[in-house]
């Protein structure tokens, strides 16, 4: 019964989101629960890794405020890139003000995420007001809203109560803007089957390293989505970290081509956990 057994594509029709509904069709007809994060500085390296493994990936995680050259052409040309690859956007904003004020950060100011951006997410530090600030301006447009249920980070104070009481603000909205969770586990089930279906997105996967310098602590696509039940593995340096790298910055083909490799090698890793989890 619980939503772990269940396929990607037969949670489709339990979606009241239409981004939710959309990112589980697009995970089934790509074969892909892979989100790639790509938290590079410039407009060229973003769309560059954005070519090379949106063939393979069902969602691309973007930090639109890292990249120093942003313009509105950007927002285009990944949009362009999105469709013709199939995959969604979703920035990583991280809303954490009052209702009012993430409305305008969300609309407004030089980004204007919720024009373009399919998914993104918030703390509930301020309370529900966020929710509903979020949604004036995100439901009109079909977007989604992941609450931030627990990090990855070493010493994250999300964890217990603060867990459950964005797990309850997830089952309690009554508008379909929220569809999910950034968590580490499957926190809507933690307490038993829940009666919604959400998804649980993870970062914190990485296959040859178990974390960075700065409290980022990774675990295997298995761990996260087989023995977790986490729905979509995020994965950053894992994939586009050849570019940070000497021979990366003087070898852009050479480094593209590794990018594109460790794409499809995260993508496989995804779907068999999944594979074996549907199977177990
Ligand atoms: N990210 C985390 N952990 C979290 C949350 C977000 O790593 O708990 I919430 C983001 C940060 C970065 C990406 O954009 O996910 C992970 O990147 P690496 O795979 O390079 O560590």
């Amino acid at each position: 019964n619980s939503i772990v057994k269940k396929t990607y594509g037969s949670r489709v029709s339990s979606q009241a989101n239409a981004a939710a509904k959309q990112l589980l069709e697009t995970m089934e007809r790509k074969k892909s629960n892979l989100c790639v994060s790509i938290d590079v500085t410039n407009k060229s390296d973003l769309l560059a890794v954005a070519e090379a493994v949106g063939p393979d990936v069902c969602l691309v995680k973007t930090h639109i405020d890292i990249v120093e050259d942003f313009d509105m052409d950007l927002v285009e040309k990944l949009t362009a890139l999105s469709k013709e690859h199939d995959f969604m956007i979703f920035e990583d904003r991280k809303f954490a003000d009052i209702g009012n004020t993430v409305s305008l950060q969300y609309s407004a100011g030089v980004h204007k995420i919720a024009s373009w951006s399919h998914i993104t997410n918030a703390h509930l530090v301020p309370g529900p007001g966020i929710i509903s600030g979020l949604a004036k301006a995100g439901e009109p447009l079909g977007r989604g809203l992941l609450l931030l249920a627990e990090m990855s980070s070493a010493g994250a104070l999300t964890k217990g109560d603060y867990t459950k009481a964005c797990v309850q603000a997830a089952k309690d909205d009554k508008s379909g803007f929220v569809c999910g969770f950034i968590a580490m586990s499957r926190v809507d089930e933690a307490d038993g089957p829940c009666e919604k279906d959400l998804l649980v997105l993870t970062p914190g996967v990485g296959l040859d390293v178990k974390g960075d310098a700065l409290g980022q602590q990774y675990r295997t696509p298995d761990q996260v989505v087989r023995q977790s039940g986490c729905d979509i593995i995020i994965v950053g340096r894992g994939i586009y970290g050849v570019l940070m790298t000497e021979e990366g910055k003087a070898d852009k083909v050479t480094a593209m081509n590794k990018v594109r490799e460790q794409g499809s090698r995260y993508k496989k890793a995804g779907w068999d956990a999944y594979l074996a989890r549907i199977d177990d």
